[in-house]
């Protein structure tokens, strides 16, 4: 387990030359909550070094990613302000179910947030990503809207996916995310596709983009892993293979589950890299060392982030049958993903107490009437949205075609209302 320490200024800090603080953070406001923060205007652009010392650990590999990186205020700003979102709108889908507003599965990422966070700030828009069912913050992390994210759960029409996939189903082609899958393991040889259009259509010469394929430690002992890994080495692809381990799968602990517990080890020949999934610089550092030797053409790598659920493994496990409150409120207290950018923030003087809480309280206000625009979208109806793009031989103009040999179910019979 890593030793949990704040992410520590190193090195030094210096001003980056152009550009007014102002715009800058008005613009990292902007981008994700739509509104301009006049509040931290005073800040001045600056550039801090963090130790990562102890945020890795390596398996056959003789080079490694670094013990620490550089990143600008403006930056860590966007980190936070993308985790705190995250946390707000996983809170706002665990009111809105008990309220009955969301109904069936839901799987929430609250306490993962660095790991969706950290990989999409080493990853190119154009690296393919798929996950399993605990996807909202990947969905948001890859372009979504709180908006559009709970109007899907909502089963609305302003859905991510026409609410037509709900909490499991996020996807979005334009964003090379290639969605949340409900089948345990599912999205790993589905992921090692992606790596192999990534390696075909590649330039000759050039990096690859990657494909990464996230599962848990549950996912992890499975055969289809084994058979994916195989051929992601036999062709060199450049696939990534990355188990978030919470250390959970439903209510079965790691010990109970896997007789093998370092997964960044478990492909065998395949390289592998254990990063701290709590702090979203590490999670930074270590993908961008990641991608990059991935998409060289060194072939798959394995990577653990060891991170944590707070919420139980969906919303009918209250989560704490299997492991006791004190494990929880430990890790709230001492490993928190987001405490520690905040933390970060003020050590390395880019913004004080006042300040963050000032950015905590638009992104609430914001999120709330994100959720207010997704619950004013029209439902999604059976008839005609549910048979959209199912079958279709139209390239997807909606004439919900589906071969003879597909037996669909009678509508007049199959209604229950
Ligand atoms: C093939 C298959 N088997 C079982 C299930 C039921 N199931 C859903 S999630 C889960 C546990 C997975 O745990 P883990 O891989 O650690 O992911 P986490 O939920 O912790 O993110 C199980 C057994 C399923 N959806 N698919
Ligand atoms: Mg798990």
């Amino acid at each position: 387990m890593f030793a949990t320490k704040a992410a520590s200024l190193l090195l030094r800090r210096s001003a980056i030359s152009g550009g007014s603080s102002s715009s800058s953070i008005a613009a990292i406001a902007s981008l994700r909550t739509g509104f301009a923060n006049g509040d931290v205007r005073s800040m001045s652009s600056t550039v801090g070094t963090f130790d990562l010392t102890g945020s890795f650990e390596t398996y056959n590999l003789d080079t490694a990613p670094n013990n620490s990186v550089e990143m600008t205020k403006e930056e860590l700003l966007k980190h936070f302000e993308l985790m705190y979102t995250m946390r707000r709108m996983e809170i706002t889908c665990d009111n809105e179910y008990k309220a009955r507003a969301i109904r069936g599965f839901c799987h929430l990422y609250d306490g993962q947030e660095a790991v969706a966070t950290g990989i999409n700030a080493a990853f190119e828009p154009e690296d393919s990503w798929i996950t399993s069912y605990r996807c909202h913050c990947v969905a948001l992390a890859r372009g979504g809207s709180v908006s559009s994210i709970l109007a899907e759960l909502f089963g609305n029409i302003g859905g991510a996916t026409e609410g037509k996939g709900g909490s499991m189903h996020f996807y979005n082609k334009a964003a090379n995310f290639y969605g949340g899958q409900g089948i345990v393991g599912a999205q790993v040889p589905v992921g090692l596709g992606l790596a192999f259009a990534n390696y075909y259509n590649a330039t000759p010469g050039k990096p690859m983009q990657v494909a990464i394929a996230c599962y848990g430690d549950g996912a992890a002992n499975q055969g289809q892993i084994w058979e994916s890994a195989n051929m992601a080495s036999l062709w060199n692809l450049p696939m990534i293979f990355c188990i978030e381990n919470n250390h959970y799968g439903m209510g079965t602990s790691q010990d109970r589950h896997s007789s093998h517990s370092d997964y960044y080890k478990m492909g065998n020949h395949i390289p592998g890299v254990r990063i701290d999934g709590m702090n979203v610089l590490a999670v930074k550092e270590g993908m961008r060392f990641v991608k990059e030797w991935v998409g060289a053409g060194n072939g798959p790598m394995y990577v653990e982030m060891m991170t944590y659920r707070y919420h139980g493994h969906s919303m009918s496990d209250p989560g704490t049958t299997y492991r006791n409150r004190e494990e929880i409120a430990l890790t709230r207290s001492t490993r928190d993903p987001i405490e520690l950018v905040k933390r970060t923030l003020i050590d390395a003087g880019f913004a004080d107490a006042e300040q963050i809480k000032d950015i905590e309280k638009v992104i609430r206000k914001n999120v709330a009437s994100e959720c207010k625009l997704a619950k004013a979208s029209p439902k999604t109806s059976v008839e005609p949205h549910l048979y959209d793009y199912v079958y279709s031989s139209d390239g997807g103009k909606k004439m919900n075609e589906f071969p003879p040999h597909i037996r669909m179910p009678d509508f007049a019979k199959s209604k229950w209302y």
